[in-house]
Formats: structure tokens, sequence, C-alpha cells
């Protein structure tokens, strides 16, 4: 069978197993933000929903040198920040200034940008059909265990 890995690049490596299965994954084009939450879905996970300061500062995330699609948006009322599981913004990894719906544009959906000076501020509203790639994520129940200590960017 072809795995998710067969159409992505496969940011969390772990072990050989895992390597069919990747929990962390982006998608290889950029899309809407619609689209990429499609391409995630269609794969078994969904956007990445990043709720705790553990999931920010993943090296597989940080390190993956990409921007991409997280699963935040506030498309259905400004201001209010919900993830695609439903749940609302807790912990906030903004970078400074943000959100600021830039120029008054809608800036409804949130972009990761990796930050090596600070891992904590990389958050940034976007159009949401802006084009980006997919920050993809599979819950534990559906995709095998990462290690943390052993996540690469690519190959290994
Ligand atoms: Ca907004
Ligand atoms: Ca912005």
């Amino acid at each position: 069978f072809l795995s998710p890995c067969f159409f992505c690049v496969c940011v969390c490596v772990c072990e050989e197993l895992n390597r069919l299965n990747c929990p962390i994954f982006i998608s290889a084009t950029k899309d809407v933000w619609n689209a990429s939450r499609k391409y995630c879905r269609e794969k078994g996970g969904d956007l990445v929903v990043i709720n705790s300061r553990e999931k920010q500062v993943r090296d597989a995330i940080t390190k993956m040198g990409w921007n991409g699609w997280i699963g935040l948006s506030d498309e259905s009322e400004e201001g209010t920040w919900i993830w695609v599981d439903g749940t609302t913004l807790t912990v906030k990894f903004w970078d400074a200034g943000q959100p600021n719906n830039r120029d008054e544009q809608d800036e409804d959906c949130v972009v990761f940008e990796p930050n090596r000076q600070n891992p904590l501020l990389s958050w940034h509203d976007y159009p949401c059909l802006s084009r980006q790639h997919a920050i993809c994520e599979k819950s534990a129940a559906n995709g095998l265990r990462c290690h943390e200590g052993k996540s690469l960017v690519g190959g290994g």
C-alpha cells in the first residue's frame, strides 16, 4: 500500500515502523486553508492543533523550515479563534503584532512561521485564500506514536 509519507514530506521520522504512518506530516504542495484541511483529513488526520508549549516547540514543526497552515481560524466570528477539533484557543503563540487583520484584509486563518530566535512566537493570521503548505497531524489513535526524542526533519 502507499503510505501518507509517499505523498508528502515526512517531518517526523521515528522508528522504522513509524515511517509508514507519520504523526506529523506536511503537504508537498501549497493550497488554501480549506483545501489544506481536506488534504490532511483524506490522509486520516487533520490540520495540527497546537494546544501546549510542548507541541509548539516540537522539533519536527519548528525545524521544518517552511511556513504552513495550522488548524486554527476565526472565520465564523472575528476575534474568536477555534481549533479544528472544536476547542477554543487557550495557550497562544502569536508572533509580535499578530493577529492583526493586516490592512483590514480578512485574515482568518493561521500560518505557523518557524521562528528559530523564539519558537514561542510563530503564529500569523493570513487570508484563508492564501496558499500555504498544510501541517497535518494524526492522533495517536489513528497513527503510531512518535517518540519525541527521535523526531528529525526529512530522511533518517
Ligand atoms: Ca480575523
Ligand atoms: Ca496577520
